[in-house]
């Protein structure tokens, strides 16, 4: 018997398959890629995922994950997939983390001060999930983790973000098993789903934002504040647009001037993108970047190498569509005179 919310986890429209590349990495499971370019390199830091007994539910708990790997390779150019995918291997376990009970989800990385910072979810021994930070030497780590969580962090997938000026965001927050829905303020309440199904036309909930201090190991005085995206009438994304309002997967870019929030609607599995003036917000809806893809979940990052824009991001194909058992993809992205994102293969 299925709990009434898992209905939800059917999707309910035709899924357009997008034209699929290899996997970029075929040797173990991946997914939630965060790509960044370190030293002239390409660096993706994702989950690594694992096989496990656990049947697919709304808590995710079927994404059991015990590691981080991180991959490099040092051009996109020379064919589809790369030839040269560099597995640094296991660069942090669970049981190095001194705080951690289980579930390492979607993390990603910063540099900053010589240094390099691995940000990732886990639950605590509590089952809450909090974000936690671990410190590099080297892009590829090993990284070390800090004994505790960041102080005023909780639910998933950090997003690390460093502008031109050198000020660092962290973004974060997912629903349903990320349990962005259990929070008001400082208050966790886990048993909210219901609560949240029912807002329909009132605002969505919203992914937050916390500048890091210099440290990068906390968030700065001003602590978490909300990310507003609306629409382009200006009025909020309201919980009931389940094809625009937020679910999880943050990301940040900047392009001209301009910065770009993109995220997963989760239960319509589309990736979308808002942009604004501001790394903190507003941020107005502009449209879609990805389809549904093989699999029910979708993230993504976007990030700019050897001249070209790439899509990073992940389906489930590798395994013949076992959501929990996913693999990493990149497609070349492009930008049309208005600033809006298109795909380089669906021209
Ligand atoms: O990988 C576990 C979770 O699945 C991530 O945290 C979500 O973004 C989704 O991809």
């Amino acid at each position: 018997t299925q709990l009434p919310h898992l209905q939800n986890i059917t999707p309910n429209f035709l899924p357009t398959m997008p034209p699929s590349p290899k996997p970029l990495i075929s040797h173990i499971y991946t997914a939630d890629p965060s790509a960044h370019v370190f030293n002239d390199r390409i660096y993706i830091y994702p989950s690594h995922d694992i096989s496990t007994d656990i049947r697919d539910n709304d808590n995710g708990d079927q994404y059991a994950m015990t590691d981080y790997h991180v991959f490099s390779t040092p051009s996109l150019r020379s064919s589809s997939p790369p030839a040269v995918v560099t597995d640094h291997g296991p660069v942090l376990s669970l049981s190095q983390i001194p705080w951690a009970a289980k579930q390492l989800w979607a993390p990603d990385a910063a540099a900053k001060n010589g240094k390099y910072y691995l940000y990732f979810p886990a639950r605590d021994m509590a089952g809450v999930f909090r974000i936690g930070v671990a410190v590099g030497e080297a892009p590829e780590g090993p990284f070390r983790a800090e004994p505790a969580p960041i102080p005023g962090s909780y639910s998933i997938d950090p997003a690390a973000f460093v502008d031109e000026d050198g000020a660092a965001y962290l973004y974060f927050g997912g629903v349903w098993g990320g349990q962005l829905q259990c929070w008001r303020g400082e208050d966790f309440n886990g048993d909210a789903y219901e609560e949240m199904e029912a807002r329909g036309e009132e605002a969505a909930l919203r992914p937050r934002v916390a500048r890091l201090r210099e440290d990068m190991l906390g968030f700065d005085e001003d602590g978490v504040r909300e990310v507003e995206i609306l629409m382009p009438d200006g009025t909020p994304v309201p919980a009931g647009d389940r094809e625009k309002r937020f679910f999880e997967a943050s990301w940040v870019h900047k392009r001209g001037g301009v910065y770009y929030f993109s995220y997963s609607t989760g239960d319509s599995h589309l990736l979308i993108y808002a942009t604004g003036g501001s790394p903190l917000g507003p941020f107005t809806y502009r449209g879609v970047i990805l389809r549904p893809v093989v699999g029910w979940t979708t993230h993504h990052s976007i990030v700019e190498f050897e001249g070209r824009w790439w899509l990073f991001y992940h389906d489930a194909s590798l395994s013949g569509g076992v959501n929990h058992l996913r693999c990493v993809k990149v497609r070349e992205i492009w930008y049309d005179a208005e600033g809006a994102i298109r795909l380089m293969d669906e021209q």
